[in-house]
């Protein structure tokens, strides 16, 4: 049964108390006077719904959507009208397209106004009519408040989407409307959602385990939508004798230290992912669309199945021959007793010590000598010391390769990064929400100096305002620097063969551990290699949050797993056309890539 009203004056109170009803415990936000109401009611329910102040809007976005990730529940951020509407978007889009629930909440100019190009007046209903495309509504009276949220919430949590709910701020000082008067035009929602327990049909279910009893060479590739569903994805990979690839939100789906797990896929991939998808008969998707289908198996040469929540979905990237409409772990349940046990596990030793392969690889590339660090180094060397139940995130930029390749992620540990939109800076807000949703647990965040320039710095902030109150203090920010917009100068020369351009790529130098230090956090300065493993123990033994200012060489080059014949020249192109950091950049790839020279499998182009 619903509580009643807290305060039950204003269709503000009553807001509150129908998120609380809902279990929404926590609200990310940042103020303006489009909000008066909300944060007058926000004051008065503080013993029911927390307030994280951001330093931006958009933090606030990306930390509703770290929220979801990471509980799977739905997050919940707040903007006033206007400008701070239109600062979240960004972490909006970020969470519809890794289909994380979110539920936006924002103000708008009071209805007497509207239509009258008055001040921060933006029709926000068309704002947000891509991003909250499920559902995006304007209360234009407090009756609305009740099936607004109700609404918002559920179909944010059942479409795994983005919603929104505009507030004008007469409207949330009105006298709450609990419940609408009993006559036509009235509609009466209610609280609550449990998700279905989705599984296919028997016959498709016996479709795909035909399919997969009969491959020989059974490639597996987990995402987002398999985590949680380990002990099922290995009882499959087992029986079937297969190897798994890993799409980058799915990372923390099987530990990467079962031999064989091949690791991540793509252009931040690994090299024994990319063996197993080009050499595989039967490709198994599960709960992922990785966009890049140039890094799955050629059309035709593997049979596919395929499981996902969304049928939108399926057979998306490859023509799939079933395609599977449920939850990962209930239908790989299902399926498990209809899989035989394969007899013959070549496939599965050739996997496996192609992964071998790699992983020496890895630590050889890692402990190649760069100016002043070899950024692979850094993230080797944490690998190993990376506490049992630490949650990770990462950037977007160079520190995604890394997080991807060098990091064995093992069981117990969370991770994340913006997929889909892959945008930069949810590293930081990111790593706070993580610590909101779990104190006790540690969090550690990879960003680059770009990033930690546009949102991460000011993220510190905010670190500062609150570490206090979690139980294990321990947030650490590992800034990747590097003065450069290391990513992009790469795929400048190794995709569209031009050279770095200095002025669109240098980054201003800056001292990220004495601005650390300035926010009451400790900073920790490494500029030599054999600094970096105690580095990471120092800063994982902190009593405080810790940025690690790493100084590491911009020309180690983010390596695709394979280099194909266009990338080679392309680069090579952008060498001759005068980068002005040549020499470095030449000699840094020859070091790395003496480690694995790789002949491009098949023809001269892949
Ligand atoms: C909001 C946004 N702007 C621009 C980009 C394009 N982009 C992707 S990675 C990157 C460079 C990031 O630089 P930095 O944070 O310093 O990381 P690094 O690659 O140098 O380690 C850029 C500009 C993006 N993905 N998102
Ligand atoms: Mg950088």
């Amino acid at each position: 049964m619903v509580q009643r009203l807290l305060h039950k004056d204003t269709a503000s109170d009553y807001m509150m108390q129908r998120l609380y009803d809902w279990g929404i415990r926590r609200i990310y936000g940042y103020p303006g006077d489009g909000i008066n109401g909300i944060m007058g009611a926000l004051d008065r329910a503080q013993d029911k719904i927390r307030f994280v102040q951001t330093r931006h809007e958009e933090m606030a976005a990306f930390m509703a959507c770290a929220h979801a990730k990471f509980t799977g529940e739905v997050g919940v951020c707040l903007a006033t009208s206007g400008p701070g509407a239109i600062h979240l978007l960004n972490g909006l889009y970020d969470a519809r397209m890794d289909h994380q629930p979110v539920l936006a909440i924002v103000g708008q100019q009071k209805t007497t106004a509207l239509g009258a190009d008055y001040q921060q007046e933006v029709d926000l209903i068309s704002l947000f009519k891509d991003v909250a495309r499920d559902y995006v509504h304007m209360a234009t009276t407090p009756a609305q408040i009740r099936h607004l949220i109700d609404r918002g919430l559920r179909i944010a949590k059942a479409e795994r989407s983005v919603t929104c709910i505009i507030v004008p701020n007469d409207v949330q000082e009105m006298p709450a409307t609990e419940s609408p008067p009993r006559e036509h035009g009235s509609t009466f929602s209610g609280i609550g959602f449990a998700e279905p327990r989705v599984i296919p049909h028997d016959e498709d279910l016996r479709r795909a385990a035909d399919v997969l009893n009969s491959g020989k060479k059974v490639a597996m590739l987990v995402g987002a939508g398999a985590l949680g569903a380990h002990a099922e994805l290995a009882h499959v990979a087992e029986l079937l004798g297969a190897g798994v690839a890993k799409a980058l939100l799915g990372k923390a789906a099987l530990p990467d230290n079962l031999p064989y797990v091949t690791g991540a896929i793509g252009l931040l991939g690994t090299r024994p992912s990319w063996d197993l998808m080009m050499d595989c008969d039967t490709l198994f998707m599960i709960g992922t669309s990785f966009p890049y289908a140039e890094f799955l198996p050629k059309e035709g040469q593997a049979r596919g199945v395929q499981i996902d929540i969304k049928p939108r979905n399926l057979s998306l990237r490859y023509p799939m021959e079933v395609n599977l409409c449920g939850d990962s772990q209930e239908t790989l349940k299902a399926l498990i007793p209809l899989l035989r046990h394969k007899q013959d596990r070549s496939w599965r030793e050739k996997i496996a010590s192609g992964v071998k392969d790699w992983w020496e690889l890895m630590e050889a590339r890692a402990m190649t000598s760069a100016n002043p660090i070899n950024p692979q180094r850094v993230f080797w060397d944490l690998s190993s010391q990376l506490p049992h139940n630490v949650i990770l995130t990462a950037d977007s930029g160079s520190a995604a390769n890394w997080y991807a390749r060098d990091i064995k992620m093992r069981q117990g540990m969370m991770g994340s990064l913006s997929g889909n939109l892959a945008t930069m800076c949810p590293g930081v807000p990111y790593a706070i929400a993580a610590k909101f949703t779990f104190p006790d647990r540690p969090v550690i965040a990879f960003v680059g100096d770009g990033a930690m320039q546009m949102l991460g710095n000011n993220g510190l902030i905010t670190i500062g305002k609150y570490w206090k109150e979690w139980t294990d203090p321990r947030l650490i920010v590992l800034v990747l620097n590097n003065g450069d917009l290391n990513q992009v100068t790469w795929e400048q020369r190794v995709l569209a063969g031009d050279p770095k351009f200095e002025d669109t790529q240098n980054v201003p130098r800056m001292d990220y551990a004495a601005y650390a230090e300035l926010q009451g956090l400790r900073g920790i300065s490494v500029k030599k290699p054999e600094e970096v493993a105690t580095a990471w123990q120092r800063a994982l033994a902190a009593d405080r949050p810790v940025v690690i200012d790493a100084h590491v060489d911009p020309e180690v080059p983010p390596l695709p797993p394979h280099i194909s014949f266009e990338q080679a020249r392309a680069y090579a192109m952008s060498i001759i056309k005068g980068d002005p950091n040549r020499v470095q950049a030449v000699t840094q790839s020859i070091k790395e890539l003496a480690q694995s020279f790789i002949p491009t499998r098949g023809s001269s182009k892949s």
